[in-house]
C-alpha cells in the first residue's frame, strides 16, 4: 500500500512538471506535451491503496476524472497509461482518450470524465460476475460531489435489489470544483445514502490507509461471499486545485494548508516505523517507485504520436469538417470520412460538421 501511494504521489509530481512545460506564461491549455485538462489526486492516495489492496486483476474498478492513484493501485500498465496521458499511439486508448479516459482490460480498469458515470458499468460488471457464478467483485469510485447524481442512485438501487457484488467508494474531498459540499447536500456523510437502499454504509473519517483497508475488507469480503453491495466513504484531502491551472481563489487559505498538513503518506510511514520498518526500507520503496515512474515517463515520451489517418477510427461521431459518406464502410463498416475544406460546397457547416 505504501509503495502504491508513494508511486502515485511521485507520478503526479512528475506529471505536473511535464504538464506545465510550454503552457506558460499565459496559461495555454492546449500547449505542451500533455494538452488538455489534468486533475491530480494528491491527497486521495489512501482511498485507492486501502481498497485496491483487496482486489485481483479479474475484479472491475471504475474510477473518476481524477483517476491516477486508483489506476496505479489497481495495477494498470504504467507505461501505456503514461503514453495515453501524453497522447501517444501506444497509449491505452491509442492516445485519443487522455488522462480521464484510461481503459485497461488486462486489469478491468476504466475511468471517465463524466461524474458518477462509473457506477452503472460497475453494477453491470457485478451482475456479470453473479450470472457467471464467479467470486469477482466490482468497485465504483465517485466524488462527494457526485452523490446526488441519478446514475449513482439508480445504481445503488439495482445493486441492492439484485444483491450484486459491488462496492461504492466515495472520495470526500469537501469540494466539487469550487462548490463546497454543504451547499449541495444536507447529508453529513455520503455513507448515509446507503440507508435508503438497505445496504451497509460506513465512513472513514480521516484518510488513514489502514482504516480504509479495514473498512474495504469488510465490504469486499461481503461482496465476494455473495452477500451484496456496500458503500464506503473516505475523507480525503485535495492538496491541489481542482485541475492544473486552478488558482483556487474560492478556497479559504486555512483549508488549503490543512489539506497539505494532513498527509496520509506520512501517516502510513509513521505506522510502518512503529511496526519496525526502518527508514532505509522506506527509502528503498521510494527509490523503486521513483525509478518506475521515471522509466514510464521516459518510455512514453519516446513513443510515436498517432497517425492523423487514424483520427476517426474507433469513434462514433461525425468527424469535424468532414463529409460523411453513408455505406462508405471501410473496415469499421459504419461511415467513411473524407476531408472537406471549410467553406467549400461539400462543407455542411456549423455544429453539424
Ligand atoms: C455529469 C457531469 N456534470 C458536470 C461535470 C463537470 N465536473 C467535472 S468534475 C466536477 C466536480 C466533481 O466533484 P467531485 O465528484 O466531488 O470530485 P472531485 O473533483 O472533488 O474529485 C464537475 C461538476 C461532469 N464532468 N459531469
Ligand atoms: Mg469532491
Amino acid at each position: 500500500m505504501y509503495e502504491a501511494m508513494v508511486t502515485a504521489r511521485h507520478y503526479e509530481e512528475r506529471l505536473q512538471e511535464e504538464y506545465l512545460e510550454g503552457k506558460q506564461p499565459a496559461f495555454d491549455i492546449s500547449a505542451g506535451p500533455i494538452p488538455g485538462e489534468l486533475h491530480l489526486a494528491a491527497g486521495h492516495e489512501a482511498a485507492a491503496a486501502g481498497v485496491c489492496a483487496h482486489l485481483r486483476p479479474e475484479d472491475t474498478v471504475t474510477a473518476t476524472h481524477r483517476p491516477h492513484h486508483v489506476a496505479i493501485a489497481k495495477g494498470v500498465d504504467l507505461e501505456r497509461m503514461t503514453a495515453e496521458i501524453f497522447g501517444r499511439r501506444t497509449g491505452l486508448c491509442k492516445g485519443k482518450g487522455g488522462h480521464m479516459h484510461l481503459f485497461d482490460p488486462d486489469v478491468n480498469f476504466a475511468c471517465s470524465g463524466i461524474i458518477a458515470q462509473g457506477s452503472p458499468p460497475a453494477v453491470g460488471a457485478a451482475l456479470a460476475a453473479k450470472k457467471r457464478g464467479t467470486t469477482d467483485v466490482a468497485v465504483s469510485y465517485l466524488g462527494e460531489g457526485a452523490i446526488s447524481q441519478g446514475g449513482f442512485l439508480e445504481s445503488l438501487n439495482l445493486a441492492s435489489v439484485h444483491d450484486l457484488p459491488v462496492v461504492f467508494v466515495v472520495e470526500d474531498n469537501d469540494w466539487a470544483i469550487s462548490m463546497p459540499k454543504a451547499r449541495v447536500t444536507d447529508v453529513e456523510s455520503g455513507a448515509q445514502r446507503a440507508k435508503g437502499f438497505d445496504m451497509p454504509g460506513v465512513r472513514v473519517d480521516y484518510d488513514d490507509a489502514v482504516a480504509v483497508y479495514e473498512a474495504a475488507r469488510d465490504a469486499i469480503e461481503r461482496a465476494r461471499a455473495g452477500n451484496g453491495p456496500s458503500l464506503v466513504e473516505v475523507q480525503v484531502h485535495r492538496r491541489m486545485g481542482h485541475f492544473m491551472g486552478d488558482a483556487e481563489g474560492y478556497r479559504p487559505t486555512e483549508d488549503i494548508e490543512r489539506a497539505k498538513r494532513l498527509d496520509s503518506i506520512e501517516r502510513l510511514a509513521e505506522d510502518l516505523r512503529s511496526e519496525g520498518v526502518t527508514d532505509d526500507e522506506l527509502a528503498e520503496i521510494t527509490d523503486r517507485a521513483h525509478q518506475r515512474v521515471e522509466a514510464a515517463i521516459e518510455w512514453a515520451k519516446d513513443q510515436p504520436e498517432p497517425d492523423p489517418d487514424e483520427a476517426f477510427d474507433d469513434v462514433f461521431v461525425t468527424p469535424p469538417r468532414a463529409q460523411v459518406v453513408p455505406d462508405g464502410g471501410g473496415d469499421r463498416g459504419i461511415v467513411d470520412a473524407v476531408d472537406v475544406p471549410p467553406g467549400s460546397d461539400d462543407d455542411i457547416g456549423g455544429e453539424d460538421r
